[in-house]
């Protein structure tokens, strides 16, 4: 932590949107470091961004449907909703008004050199919704509502992180305060960046059409042997050292998610399948991925017939998670300036 953050208490967030199913992706680059961090010496907040996901069309019985599957996720995948609060951003009406006074101190400049931004929009800029120009904002808001000091993220969302820091830092200017931290993006482990099954210059998406290019959390044993099985490689046996991964995109991939899943380093999986075929290596990495992954979407399978038990663990954890927010966001208004409610 830096020593600017010293004055806050230690606490994680993070959120994934509800915009489609879990994937590999996800699970390593995000998920599977909130359990991890649950552990730690953090109050941890994690999150259904709801909100984030409709700056793109959601049929609204798909988008409940993805928000109470999210949730079971995150549960089966080993978060407790005791030891962690677990909310759906729509719950917990402060991210959106921070976010609000967050969009008249973010500048446009800024939002529209987000990578994310450019990507999701494309060339037709005019006919995106502002809601997507102005979603880094909301992404700071959801984050400094809570004073979270550190957010573990996918590699993607480094940007977003530094954005979420340079709001901090001109609110804090701005005003004459030291009222939010400087939040830590953390980003680690072996697969901070898991890339398309299809094309490894491509990251795991929810949105890629072919769902070859992704193991699905839902996805049962076959189903993730087959894509495995499937999985672009080129016909060069595995390097005898890490540098030979290189110029190998979905070889390095392949390697980094067995070492993610294996919990070890992408050197020790080299150290032990370097100079063997992705015939021997394709089976081995399809076996550690059922093992690691059929007891979540069996959890998350069973959970789903659970929702009211799902929606009982939101509003409880809404109510929890306004403790936090309601006198952070009592005290923005009032260093901004607004009149609060009379006594
Ligand atoms: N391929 C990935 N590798 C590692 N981490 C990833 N994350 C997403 N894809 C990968 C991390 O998952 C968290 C949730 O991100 P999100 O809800 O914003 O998901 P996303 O980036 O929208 O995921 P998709 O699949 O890429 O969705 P679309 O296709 O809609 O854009 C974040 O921590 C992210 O870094």
């Amino acid at each position: 932590m830096t020593d600017t953050n010293a004055a806050f208490t230690p606490r994680v967030f993070s959120g994934i949107q509800p915009s489609g199913g879990l994937h590999l992706g996800n699970y390593l680059g995000a998920i599977k470091r909130f359990v991890d961090m649950q552990g730690e010496d953090f109050q941890t907040v994690y999150c259904m961004v709801d909100l984030h996901a409709i700056t793109v069309w959601q049929n609204p019985t798909d988008l409940r449907k993805n928000t109470r599957e999210l949730c079971a996720g995150f549960i089966a995948a080993g978060i407790d909703p005791e030891q962690s609060i677990l909310i759906n951003q729509s719950q917990v009406p402060e991210h959106a008004q921070l976010a609000w006074i967050f969009n008249c101190v973010a500048r446009m400049g800024w939002m529209q050199r987000m990578t994310q931004w450019k990507d999701k929009a494309g060339k037709n800029t005019q006919n995106a919704s502002l809601g997507l120009l102005a979603y880094p904002a909301l992404m700071a808001a959801d984050i400094l509502i809570y004073h979270a000091t550190h957010v573990p993220v996918g590699e993607d969302q480094k940007q977003h992180l530094e954005l979420t820091r340079d709001i901090a830092i001109k609110f804090n200017h701005d005003y004459g305060v030291e009222f939010f931290p400087l939040t830590e993006p953390v980003i680690e482990g072996a697969a901070t960046r898991v890339m398309s099954l299809r094309d490894g210059s491509k990251k795991m998406s929810k949105s890629d059409a072919s769902d070859m290019s992704r193991i699905n959390l839902t996805d049962d044993a076959d189903a993730i042997a087959q894509k495995i099985r499937k999985a672009r490689t080129d016909p060069e046996p595995l390097p005898e050292t890490l540098d030979g991964l290189a110029e190998r995109p979905e070889a390095r991939n392949l390697v980094n998610i067995y070492a993610a899943l294996a919990e070890t380093t992408a050197d020790a999986v080299i150290a032990e399948y370097g100079g063997q075929q992705f015939g021997t290596f394709k089976p081995a990495l399809a076996d550690l991925a059922v093992e690691r992954l059929a007891p979540i979407s069996t959890e998350m399978a069973r959970l789903m017939g659970e929702q009211d038990e799902i929606d009982r663990i939101l509003t409880r954890g809404a109510e929890r998670a306004r403790e936090i927010t309601a006198p952070i966001l009592k005290k923005t208004y009032d260093i901004v300036g607004m009149v609060p409610p009379a006594i």
